[in-house]
């Protein structure tokens, strides 16, 4: 684990004299909202089912623009015994990343806008045959309360940003991204009291997009063998890693 003092700077916008909003914030809004209208088409269109695995299932539409693929990417999960936040927390949360993340050679946190918003700046791995690549993105988790009764839907996106402390420097490629995680918390045969409730009575339903585009040509063939292997690995390896930290902790709803 890496500590706090590596957050580069705060945010240079004064939130605490501007109603909490920021340079982002409008951004911001407006990509929660296309994810939470996307996040309700359904895959029987023109996807392809890549990936099966349990209650695991990877979907993904082939998609070129100018000879790069940049396939669209939807992937569904259930998971036993954690929750919506449990699952957004530590897939936000600077501290746990790489302890889950096989894909990354660093991150770092380069400038905080809110308490839920932060602006990351990561190495990825060398993949076979490209070059390296960097992203720089604004990470935001949210909970949007559904109704009274039901449990809240969480999300986190990851989504692309210029910033001043993350030039680009040539041979560098910066990849370009748009991601979603959305998590739902399932509560099987609820105890009239709520505190009652026990971890084999929650499941979580997750749900994942990505659009990333790897920001220079790559062949297709490789960087479709590479997200064909390496999405299924995050999604079973992240969630296995949450159940493994949350098991003998109290639950966060
Ligand atoms: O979502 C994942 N990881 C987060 C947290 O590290 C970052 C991610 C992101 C990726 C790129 C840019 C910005 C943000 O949201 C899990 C990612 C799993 C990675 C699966 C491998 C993808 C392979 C295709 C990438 C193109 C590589 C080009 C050479």
């Amino acid at each position: 684990t890496v500590p706090v003092s590596t957050i580069v700077s705060k945010s240079n916008d004064d939130n605490s004299e501007n109603n909490g909003k920021h340079r982002l914030t409008d951004d911001v809004e407006r990509i929660v909202q296309e994810h939470l209208q996307y996040v309700r088409e359904d895959v029987s269109n023109g996807w392809d089912l890549i990936h099966q695995d349990g209650e695991m299932k990877v979907y993904r539409r082939e998609v070129e623009e100018n000879g790069i693929v940049v396939d669209p990417l939807k992937c569904f999960h259930t998971i036993k015994g954690v929750t919506g936040h449990e699952i957004c927390r530590y897939f936000w949360e600077f501290q746990y990343r790489m302890e889950w993340e096989t894909t990354l050679d660093s991150t770092k946190i380069i400038e905080a806008l809110d308490p839920d918003t932060v602006i990351f700046f990561q190495l990825h791995k060398r993949v076979w045959p490209a070059a390296q690549r960097d992203s720089c993105f604004w990470s935001h988790i949210r909970c949007i309360s559904n109704s009274d009764e039901d449990q809240p839907t969480w999300l986190v996106v990851n989504y692309t940003t210029p910033h001043p402390l993350a030039p680009i420097k040539s041979p560098q490629v910066r990849l370009v991204a748009n991601v979603a995680l959305i998590c739902e918390t399932i509560i099987s045969e609820p105890p009239l009291n709520p505190k009652d409730i026990k971890r084999e009575n929650i499941q979580c339903k997750l749900t994942y997009v990505a659009f990333v585009n790897p920001g220079g040509w790559v062949p297709s063939a490789a960087l479709r063998g590479v997200a064909k292997r390496e999405y299924p690995r995050f999604l079973k390896r992240f969630t296995s890693y949450v159940v493994e930290q949350t098991r003998n902790k109290p639950i966060l709803f």
